[in-house]
């Protein structure tokens, strides 16, 4: 069988890259199998798509919002109606169990329909004036193009957090997504195409950062840059935005905590730390990578926790039975190898794992065992650092004051957790853990769409995804006054 081929998807028309260029992409489970080739594009293109959104602006902002939200819903129901398709696919490309790439599509289907109903509101305020016969009022108006710079675990979900929003706003749309899943993205515009979306307003252009995410960044007609990816190249991208005051959504790093009460049913905090921690082969930026356990309950909880590690089934996620999937590529997994060598030079105890799995259909792929250290203190880069992958760190603490300190102890303020059956324990852990996310008795994994997501300090700029806190990222703010008493009044100034 030949090897397809996908393009660039510009102004209404699949197109190739003026490049001439393809790039790879592999399974990750079994490099022998070739996915597709992909455009390698280049800044020339990424201008052509700019082009195309500038054009289609001028008409998509005057389309009524409620039939931008139709559109919107008509694209939910294609993507439900090939969720089966689209999830094999997307752990074709990026590795995670297809149960995990269902919920992914079923992510994006979520985003798609919450935000088609938004269309029918997207609601400003009216509130009275301070001067008589004179009307005020909000509307949200948008701000005109949007660059899209995607990453590859959530590769339908995260991109859809940022096109869903934009659109119904009435903005229009450039995505490049990671170039370790642009399969993903493909089938995310071949729904989209079907449904007689204008030409222009979505656009799509593959291929590896660099030059790419430059030209999309440091055009003038892009408004608004939405990230999702490391705080390294984040702080790149902010930097590049402010120079030209553009506005930038930033979703980056992780360091989330479980914390494990003397009171926690540990049964429960169980199956909690080891969805948290190896689900998405804890390649989520919402991930478990530290889990702190009362004193009294560590040895017994750690032991329990290693044990059932141990039984994980890794391998390739398109078997029914596999709950762990490889890393996506080999740079990650050499990532995830070094930061085992780095804990263990620095002192953590390895309770399990600690090694690349090979022999047989292994070789293949990234493949590496779930991984738990043991005795982790707040020193170590084990602590410190996001690793992306499942290795879980485990620390001990004597109060709960202790426990708020150690878990607020990171750069990172994405998501967090507590495992307590004590009501003023887990209010006050509410309240005192410093997250854009938390949960009581739940892992840090498993946001839903209608809330907003994103993290304190590194994590984040101070916007958020999904719910109606994206309509702020994707609309600014438009006060008008209408005066209807036919005379020149000042405010602040004549208002008796
Ligand atoms: C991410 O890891 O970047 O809350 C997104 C969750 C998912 C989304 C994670 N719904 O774990």
């Amino acid at each position: 069988m030949s090897t397809p081929v996908f393009k660039n998807y510009i102004n209404g028309q699949w197109v190739e890259s003026e490049s001439g260029q393809t790039f790879e992409n592999r399974n990750p489970a079994n490099t022998d199998e070739l996915i597709g080739l992909f455009q390698k594009s280049t800044p020339g293109d990424v201008k052509r798509a700019i082009d195309a959104a500038a054009e289609a602006y001028k008409s998509w902002r005057l389309y009524p919002a409620p039939k931008r939200g139709e559109l919107l819903y008509k694209l939910a129901e294609e993507l439900l109606a090939h969720k089966e398709e689209y999830s094999r696919d997307m752990t074709r490309e990026m590795g995670k169990a297809i149960s995990e790439t269902r919920g992914d599509v079923q992510e994006a289907i979520d985003m798609t329909y919450y935000m088609a109903g938004e269309g029918r509101r997207l609601y400003g305020m009216t509130t009275p004036s301070e001067l008589p016969n004179k009307f005020n009022m909000t509307v949200r108006q948008p701000l005109g193009v949007c660059s899209f710079i995607t990453p590859w675990n959530f590769p339908m979900a995260i991109p859809s957090w940022k096109m869903m929003p934009a659109l119904i706003c009435g903005n229009t749309v450039v995505i490049k997504p990671a170039t370790d899943t642009p399969l993903s993205v493909v089938n995310l515009f071949k729904a989209c195409e079907k449904l007689g979306i204008p030409k222009g307003v979505i656009n799509l252009v593959t291929g590896p950062g660099g030059p790419l995410s430059d030209a999309l960044i440091t055009d003038d007609r892009v408004r608004i840059v939405s990230f999702t990816g490391s705080t390294e190249i984040g702080r790149k991208v902010s930097s590049a935005c402010a120079a030209k005051f553009k506005h930038s959504c930033l979703e980056m790093g992780g360091k989330n905590v479980q914390i494990v009460m003397e009171d926690a049913d540990l049964d429960l905090a169980l199956e909690g730390a080891l969805w948290g921690a190896f689900g998405t082969t804890g390649q989520r930026c919402t991930a478990t990578s530290r889990l702190i356990c009362h004193k009294s309950v560590v040895d017994k909880f750690s032991k329990m926790l290693a044990d059932r590690a141990s039984k994980i089934k890794v391998g390739n996620g398109l078997e029914d039975s596999v709950q762990m999937g490889p890393c996506v590529n080999q740079s990650q997994l050499d990532t995830v190898l070094s930061y085992i060598e780095i804990g263990k030079k620095e002192g953590a105890e390895l309770l399990t794992g600690g090694k690349r799995l090979t022999g047989g259909a292994y070789d293949k792929g990234f493949f590496v065992q779930p991984t738990i250290f043991g005795g982790v203190k707040q020193s170590m880069r084990l602590w410190r650092e996001e690793i992306f992958g499942p290795v879980l760190s485990i620390g001990s603490f004597d109060t709960f004051e202790q426990a708020v300190e150690m878990a607020n102890d990171t750069n990172y303020g994405l998501s967090g957790s507590i495992y307590t059956r004590d009501i003023n324990k887990a209010y006050a852990a509410m309240r005192d853990v410093y997250t854009g996310i938390f949960y009581v008795n739940a892992p840090t994994i498993g946001a839903e769409t209608h809330l907003p997501f994103g993290g304190t300090k590194d994590t984040g700029n101070g916007h958020r995804e999904a719910a109606t806190a994206a309509l702020d990222v994707y609309s600014e703010w438009k006060s008008i006054y209408v005066d209807f008493s036919g005379r020149i009044q000042r405010a602040q100034i004549d208002n008796q």
